[in-house]
């Protein structure tokens, strides 16, 4: 493997204790790899050149540990990250395995379970802080419906943000400096999960009570299950200052939930991800929730995770070479200027409504505007086959 694309920390690759750990169990096959420990997984992580590692409370501690479990199991995986040199930049909870939560959590209709999910979000952030971990990620993949008869969708909406502020709060309370981030997903354990896709997120971010602590996780596949462009819904978060963390990792669309590793079913779309994220000049985790094939054993795990990596710094110089291209930024300096004397472009005021206004176009010249992207795309193209 060539020196050029290893991964280092300034590239902050991360992975999910559940990534790296999954034992390739669907819901038609049982496991085919045996039990990872969270340690080994720090070990097995630490030997790729990972950065950090992500966890749910369970995927750490047993939901009936005792509370000296618990503090003893904590504290042994802080050992392992630390003698690996493994940082924890997110942590997250678990709302969707137990059989408590098959109607939800936060939305369950049952007050009683909604506590409940509140207590153990609780409990998850006093892990993370723990582990040093300032970015606490909410997926809610339970809450949603087969039936809309079991609730009225708009209270779903209500319970979500009175728990989101309920979380800030507690950060706020115990001085943990968490950022929350939500992660949308349009199906998939439910037959519709509400928070469908990011957007719906950045919708109800602004109408929480505290509004700049939340922002958005949003996942390659999650996006792509839906239909939608993924960079798109990326760049919306980061206009909006609401790119708080982001999921890689890749998805044929019309499938069921692949979480492959990054780039490898679509590279053209994954090229345009990495190049937006690197053009403007991302600085958060860049978090592979993706797993190994069923057909590996750990050491196809580690291929796995040293791809996902590898690809995307890949991407990234083929980003570079883009940028640097001189057949190619000719035509994207040519695509932007206008086809006509126009008027500069300003925001409203009298005087420059009175220029709009009394401007002549000329649609034929507009129409005629040279616009060669089939050129510029076959040249993306190349770039990525490598052989510009
Ligand atoms: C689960 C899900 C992911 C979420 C994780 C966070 S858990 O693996 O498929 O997309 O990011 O709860
Ligand atoms: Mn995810
Ligand atoms: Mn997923």
């Amino acid at each position: 493997m060539s020196d050029k694309y290893a991964p280092l920390p300034e590239h902050k690759f991360s992975f999910g204790l559940w990534t790296v750990s999954n034992r390739g169990r669907d819901p038609f096959g049982s496991e085919v790899r045996p039990p990872l420990a969270p340690v080994d997984a720090v070990k097995m992580l630490a030997q790729v050149g990972a950065w950090g590692v992500n966890l749910h409370d369970n995927d750490l501690v047993p939901i009936d540990a005792t509370p000296a479990e618990r503090d003893r199991i904590v504290k042994e995986f802080k050992q392992a990250c630390d003698s690996h040199g493994i940082v924890v930049p997110m942590a997250t909870v678990t709302l969707f395995f137990d059989p408590a939560f098959r109607d939800g959590a936060f939305t369950a209709n049952d007050p009683a379970v909604r506590a409940y999910a509140l207590q153990k979000t609780l409990r998850a952030m006093d892990i993370g802080a723990e582990l040093g971990a300032k970015i606490f990620v909410l997926w809610g993949g339970r809450e949603g419906t087969e039936t809309d008869a079991c609730r009225r969708a708009d209270d779903a909406v209500k319970r979500l943000r009175h728990a989101i502020d309920y979380v800030c709060e507690y950060s706020i309370a115990k001085g943990y400096g968490y950022t929350f981030a939500m992660e949308a997903k349009p199906n998939e354990p439910r037959g519709d999960i509400y928070m469908a896709t990011t957007g719906n997120y950045l919708g109800l971010i602004p109408t929480l009570a505290h509004p700049e602590m939340v922002g958005v996780n949003p996942e390659v596949a999650h996006e792509q299950m839906a239909g939608l462009n993924f960079t798109h819904a990326v760049a919306q978060a980061w206009e909006a200052g609401k790119l708080f963390h982001i999921d890689l990792n890749d998805q044929v669309p019309g499938r069921y939930d692949q979480d492959f590793r990054f780039g490898a079913a679509n590279p053209k779309s994954a090229f345009f991800l990495v190049k937006f994220l690197e053009d403007v000049g991302y600085a958060g985790p860049r978090h592979f929730d993706a797993h190994a094939y069923r057909t590996e054993n750990y050491d196809g795990v580690k291929d796995f995770a040293r791809g996902c990596m590898r690809t995307y710094l890949i991407l990234k110089e083929k980003a570079a070479r883009w940028n640097a291209d001189a057949e190619i930024q000719a035509i994207v300096k040519e695509i932007h200027e206008p086809s006509m004397p126009t008027p500069a472009e300003a925001t409203y005021s009298p005087a420059h409504l009175a220029t709009l206004l009394g401007h002549t176009f000329d649609r034929g010249t507009l129409a005629a505007k040279n616009l060669p992207y089939e050129r510029l795309d076959q040249l993306t193209v190349e770039v990525l086959l490598g052989t510009r």
